[in-house]
């Protein structure tokens, strides 16, 4: 019999990896979203499985069709990567992301808990509840200090995770998962926004990228890299969480200079703070400039992960380099404007 595995949030980025995944494995996947009618396929379809994974309807808001689901289900394991995704956002919204981001997270728990406490669970946490980390890098012991709404739902989901082990003996982990990207990232997140941009820039389709915080560093990793270790977490015989990460920042400047390299763009950067812009060495225009629009709130200066012990237990490394990482996501938006393609 096939294993059965349960991904909510399967249209995203993480949850098209990991069903591309789980199909070579030979597990049924069974992939929630909001509304089957209006989602977006365009991840799954880029990866070729579309037709293979069964696509349900499904609400974290309502306790009993979340048991009702599962119960209808029943899978051996599930990967929760439904939420609302963006920090930014998370500021506009704070509601929606302690919604679905927290207490959705207590309702898959609890109806785990109620229908099959042996099912497998795994939370997608993230490096953001570390917020204003006060030791680097960060591993699974650095204390939380998260400073959004976003990662202060996160934490919340995440300690209910451990709460719901510890009380029940479930088998229920946590990845914390550095910043992943990929050519399927959304692009309100600033590494696919960079690589989109230029493309189009550089294309004559737009004039400008504008960015916010240029200083912001973070550890950037390949989504594939990392789902696969959410996988090997539930093959684990005991639960636990571990920290995905590559062990290296780079700051939002530098990812745009990589990523102007890989399309053939020289890009010099002048000016500081909110004059700070680049020119594009070939045609002198200005072809980035910074937009206070962008800054947040409150913003992490700097997150880097340790993640030895996800080596150590589970034989997990992050495999694609950064540079390997910027150069795919650049090609593959060069590639989508110049077909005319811009649909991811
Ligand atoms: O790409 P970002 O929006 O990602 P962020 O906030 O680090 O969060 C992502 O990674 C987390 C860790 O895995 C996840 F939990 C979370 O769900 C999400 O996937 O922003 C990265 C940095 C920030 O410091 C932001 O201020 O880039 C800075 N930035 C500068 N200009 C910008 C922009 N971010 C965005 N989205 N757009 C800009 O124009």
């Amino acid at each position: 019999m096939n294993r059965i595995a349960l991904i909510t949030g399967v249209t995203g980025q993480s949850g098209a990896y990991l069903s591309a995944i789980l199909l070579q494995k030979g597990y049924r996947v069974v992939g929630t979203t909001r509304q089957k009618a209006t989602a977006s396929l365009c991840r799954l379809e880029e990866l070729g499985v579309s037709g293979d994974i069964e696509l349900i309807d499904f609400d974290l808001l309502d306790l009993d069709k979340v048991s009702r689901t599962i119960e209808k289900i029943q899978p051996q394991e599930i990967y929760n990567f439904a939420a609302q995704s963006s920090v930014g956002i998370s500021f506009d919204r704070p509601v929606d992301a302690c919604e679905a981001g927290g207490l959705g997270v207590v309702r898959l728990l609890e109806s785990v808990r109620r229908v099959n406490s042996k099912i497998r669970f795994y939370q997608a946490s993230t490096s953001e509840m570390f917020g204003q980390a006060q030791e680097s890098p960060q591993n699974e012991t650095t204390p939380f200090l998260p400073r959004s709404p976003y990662a202060i739902a996160k934490l919340f989901a995440h300690l209910m995770t451990v709460n719901y082990r510890e009380s029940y003996g479930m088998h229920a982990s946590s990845g914390i998962l550095f910043n992943n990207e990929s050519p399927l990232r959304n692009r309100e997140f600033v590494t696919r926004k960079i690589t989109l941009s230029l493309a189009l820039v550089k294309h004559g389709k737009l004039d400008t990228l504008e960015l916010g915080n240029l200083n912001a560093s973070r550890d950037w990793g390949f989504a594939g890299d990392y789902v696969f270790g959410s996988w090997c977490m539930l093959q684990q015989s005991k639960p636990d969480d571990y920290v995905f990460a590559t062990g290296q920042t780079h700051t939002v400047r530098q990812f745009v200079h990589y990523a102007a390299s890989a399309i053939g763009l020289n890009l010099q950067f002048a000016g500081e703070g909110i004059a700070e812009h680049a020119i594009d060495a070939k045609s002198g225009r200005v072809v980035m400039r910074v937009n206070p629009k962008f800054y947040r709130p409150t913003d992490l200066a700097s997150l880097i992960g340790d993640s030895s012990k996800a080596r150590r237990v589970l034989g997990w490394k992050s495999k694609m380099s950064f540079e390997e990482l910027v150069v795919s996501m650049a090609e593959a938006d060069e590639r989508r404007v110049r077909d005319g393609q811009v649909r991811v």
